[in-house]
């Protein structure tokens, strides 16, 4: 790539229909996307993270992003706060999920570039949550190597669910950080935003668990200018926030509010290798009887099932790895 200094670095924040919203030196640059940025980045050789999944057809253009929220980009200028993105440099980190396109094989789609911790939002109740899919959170963060930290909202309501505690307490035990929030009544949001300071973390979660209440709630106005944008889309006022958008803290770093995200797939995960994105199953690893070859399951000996007799590891968790595995 031929380098040059007059070309400006900065952060895309947001994308929408080819257009990306690139944050740079305290302005806003409306940036598209050079061809040529686009053809190398369906060849092979062009991002060596993604040997395995570079895309070789130039059909498939059309359903790879080559850039993604939180990426950090070489873009040169064109006139008026307009610029055009003509290399992506390297990421720090992806979080990934398959992005299915009909008829055709299944793609990587970036939802989150350079992430330095993923928050796992759950609502105490309204709606129930559902652990399962934390656990499909935690193994992609694994996967992904970005730290975790798991975030309960709408304590107000706890008198809802006499049982999150104990069941958050199996997280704790794993090693898991819980921070109890309540975008409503303001408690455990100081907490929070020190977790978020100075870096580029990411709000994922269903849809009506509050993650842009909490935006709100960590800096008055965030949340609100989500609904704005959104507004009039779908008007069912339940899926207010309707794409991804990455926004800067006041206090120092910037979060992306995803929208509810229905199907979070695990992506580039073998079967194989699951348990060792459980940390508490990683440890027995190599320890049943049938060694590497044991798939945990029916297998005599298995040391993983022993663990989960002996109440080492969590029979819902494990529950978890095995429906997991099954997809995989
Ligand atoms: N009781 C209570 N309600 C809350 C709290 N936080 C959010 N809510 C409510 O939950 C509903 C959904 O909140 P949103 O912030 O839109 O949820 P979201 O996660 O952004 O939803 P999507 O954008 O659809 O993904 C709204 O009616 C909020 O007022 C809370 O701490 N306590
Ligand atoms: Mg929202
Ligand atoms: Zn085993």
């Amino acid at each position: 790539m031929n380098t040059n200094d007059e070309d400006g670095i900065g952060v895309v924040f947001r994308k929408n229909l080819g257009q990306y919203t690139v944050h740079a030196h305290g302005r806003e640059i409306d940036c598209s996307l050079s061809s040529l940025l686009h053809k190398q980045l369906i060849f092979p050789t062009a991002d060596p993270a993604s040997l395995r999944h570079a895309v070789q057809d130039v059909r498939e253009i059309h359903h790879v992003d080559p850039v993604a929220v939180g990426d950090r980009v070489r873009y040169v200028e064109a006139g008026e706060s307009r610029g055009m993105i003509v290399e992506v440099l390297p990421r720090n980190s992806r979080l990934s999920r398959p992005a299915p396109v009909p008829g055709q094989r299944v793609f990587e789609q970036v939802i989150v570039a350079n992430a330095d911790v993923i928050l796992p939002v759950f609502a105490v109740a309204n709606p129930t949550p559902k652990w399962g899919l934390l656990d499909r959170y935690l193994v992609s963060a694994e996967a992904a190597e970005i730290p975790v930290l798991i975030v309960l909202n709408k304590l107000d309501l706890a008198w809802k669910n006499p049982s999150f505690d104990e069941e958050m307490e199996i997280y704790r035990r794993i090693g898991y950080p819980v921070q109890l929030v309540s975008a409503a009544t303001g408690e455990g949001i100081e907490e929070l935003k020190q977790t978020l300071h100075g870096k580029q973390s990411v709000l994922v979660g269903k849809s009506g668990v509050g993650k842009t209440s909490l935006l709100n709630a960590i800096q008055p106005g965030l949340g609100q200018r989500v609904r704005e944008v959104s507004s009039g889309e779908l008007g069912k006022g339940r899926h207010t926030t309707t794409y991804l958008e990455m926004f800067k803290l006041d206090f120092g770093g910037a979060l992306v509010d995803t929208p509810g995200i229905r199907e979070f797939g695990l992506w580039d995960i073998a079967a194989d290798e699951l348990a060792y994105f459980f940390p508490e199953m990683a440890g027995y690893i190599g320890q049943c009887k049938f060694g590497m070859s044991c798939r945990h399951d029916l297998e005599p000996g298995c040391a993983i099932r022993k663990a989960v007799m002996a109440e080492a590891i969590s029979p819902y968790r494990y529950q978890s790895y095995m429906n997991l595995r099954r997809e995989l």
